[in-house]
């Protein structure tokens, strides 16, 4: 169970942030209302949510899970691989004091995003991305391990993230797509496979008793159900433009 969620309102920068998408430029009206309905679907789900001020100096800080990792035992603080977001991680620092007693931190030459990050029970897996590199993984490996959990490091071909083509939800099911589908790291799991054109919506957030997803993605949305999940849809085009997901958006722990 989730009892907190961190958020960080988009700021009017966030058009101005890092993107490949070639999907346009983000409509500001139409991305607050975006976020809004996010924070009002994860009260739903029954968690505390903390909405930090939009920070107009980082255009992307509106996607808090890169800065940081939090488990039930402590945090790490990533050192995130884009220099014009590196900076996002000294005042979700101060947040996350808040919270935890025991804070761990990525250091370079290491750099991680959180969105690399993939927690199953126990077990932590690390994507190496454009972001995250072997340094950084390998940091994040050993603070892992230090206090008892496992991990291990998965090299990415295509995915921008480790969690753009996967999630977890417990009970042993695992939405994948792409490069994930055939890996052998993830055969014994119950695989809940997302088609080429669905891709987007591999990466959905289960939070307490509801698995919130990106809306228009029905097929994906049929096995989710069929999995036995209650589901929740938003409208995530303004989020999507730069390349963001629905677990970019938040830190839940
Ligand atoms: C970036 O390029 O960093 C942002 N425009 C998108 C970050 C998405 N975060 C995530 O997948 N965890």
């Amino acid at each position: 169970m989730f009892k907190h969620v961190i958020v960080r309102q988009p700021g009017k920068s966030y058009v101005n942030g890092l993107t490949t998408s070639n999907l346009g430029k983000p409509d500001y009206e139409k991305l607050l209302t975006q976020h809004k309905a996010y924070v009002e679907a994860l009260k739903k789900c029954g968690v505390e949510v903390t909405e930090l001020e939009a920070d107009e100096n980082y255009p992307d800080s509106t996607f808090v899970e890169d800065t940081a990792v939090l488990t039930e035992k402590f945090a790490v603080i990533t050192n995130p691989g884009a220099e014009s977001r590196n900076g996002e991680i000294i005042d979700m620092k101060e947040v996350i004091k808040d919270f935890y007693q025991t804070i761990e931190s990525i250091h370079s030459p290491g750099t991680l995003d959180g969105g690399d990050v993939l927690q199953v029970e126990n077990h932590f897996y690390i994507g190496l991305s454009d972001r995250t590199n072997e340094e950084g993984a390998n940091q994040l490996k050993q603070i892992l391990e230090k206090y008892g959990y496992g991990a291990t490091i998965v090299p990415l071909k295509e995915f921008f993230h480790l969690k753009t083509g996967i999630a977890y939800l417990g009970n042993n099911d695992l939405v994948l797509a792409g490069e994930f589908v055939d890996s052998e790291l993830f055969q014994s799991f119950n695989r809940i496979v997302v088609e080429k054109e669905e891709e987007y919506a591999a990466n959905c957030i289960r939070v307490n008793d509801y698995v919130i997803i990106p809306k228009g993605y029905e097929n994906t949305k049929k096995k989710i159900v069929d999995a036995g999940y209650d589901v929740i849809e938003l409208e995530m085009s303004e989020f999507q433009k730069q390349d963001g997901g629905l677990s970019c958006l938040s830190l839940r722990f």
